[in-house]
């Protein structure tokens, strides 16, 4: 039997990486013996993924749509836990494993295996695994942990870093021999980089879709070193999310657009209901179709509990 390690649909950076070193960590630490460990890819990978594997010189997983699934493999959901972000072709009573830093909306019937601490990435909780067994990542795999902890705390910036991401990570910058103000830059350069991307593209660059009872909210995030280039595109963006609503069938989109330097960060959208909960979830003032909201850079922490809160409320 196989046991497939995937993260979340429209995978950033930590959704690819954490798979591949928990799948490292598993086979050293020899939990799933009798199976072969695999990490796979729910979707394409964007270009910050792109460039940190080929950094650590790591092939990339495969992706999930070109390998049969048989009734006795088994999946370890990385970096996600809820239906409306996990890949269509994973089979719920298959799931043995879940390994994450998001808030829990799962249902399950049968007892499963839950690893989920609120650390700034789920990288952090696969390191934590090889430091707490006394195993030793390779030193590709160190470097992906190293990358995926930096670009989900944002240069461990985010109001979501902790302490033990900030331990580990200057605890990998050592072993890899990785300047970590410099490798945050780079990554924050490939994370920036839109050439080729259309509006549509851009507003599905690193996007969830949350489940606030019953109402589907699609939240799209985008983090650069370059604002002004999106918010030049917003009416742009606007019609893309107003595209991107009937095809996903979300009842409310946003596009998140955050300067990782300035560590701020502005909300595009399109109707003037979505203006309207923009503005009470974070006491801002529209200006054409986007709103600056302030230091807020954490999607689940800072962003999408306001606007949870404020359709919860206005119901
Ligand atoms: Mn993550």
């Amino acid at each position: 039997m196989n046991i497939y390690l995937i993260g979340h649909i429209a995978p950033d950076l930590d959704s690819v990486a954490a798979p591949v070193a928990y799948a490292e960590f598993l086979d050293k630490s020899k939990r799933y013996e009798d199976s072969k460990v695999i990490p796979v890819l729910s979707g394409d990978v964007n270009k910050e993924t792109e460039f940190v594997f080929k950094e650590a010189k790591i092939d990339l997983p495969l992706n999930i749509n070109d390998i049969s699934i048989d009734p006795t493999d088994a999946f370890i959901l990385v970096d996600h836990n809820e239906i409306s972000q996990r890949h269509p072709k994973i089979p719920h009573e298959q799931v043995i494993e879940i390994i994450d830093h998001h808030k829990i909306n799962i249902d399950f019937v049968s007892p499963i295996r839950l690893d989920v601490k609120p650390y700034g990435s789920t990288s952090t909780i696969v390191y934590e695994h090889f430091d707490t067994y006394g195993q030793k990542p390779s030193e590709g795999i160190a470097k992906l942990m190293l990358a995926a902890i930096l670009s989900d705390t944002q240069g461990l910036k985010s109001s979501t870093t902790t302490g033990i991401d900030s331990e580990y990570a200057h605890q990998l910058a050592k072993t890899t021999e990785t300047d970590i103000e410099r490798f945050t830059f780079e990554l924050f350069k490939s994370k920036s980089d839109i050439t080729g991307m259309t509006p549509q593209d851009i507003a599905r660059k690193d996007y969830k879709i949350f489940d606030f009872d019953g109402k589907k909210v699609f939240i799209n995030q985008i983090e650069t070193v370059e604002p002004d280039k999106i918010l030049d595109m917003q009416e742009e963006i606007a019609r893309a999310l107003e595209e991107i609503k009937s095809i996903e069938g979300a009842g409310q989109a946003y596009c998140v657009v955050t300067d990782v330097l300035k560590v701020n960060s502005h909300i595009i959208f399109s109707t003037d209901e979505e203006k309207s909960v923009a503005e009470k979830a974070f006491t801002t003032q529209a200006q054409g179709k986007s709103a600056d909201i302030g230091p807020r850079t954490s999607r689940k922490k800072d962003i999408a509990p306001e606007i949870e809160r404020v359709i919860l409320y206005t119901k």
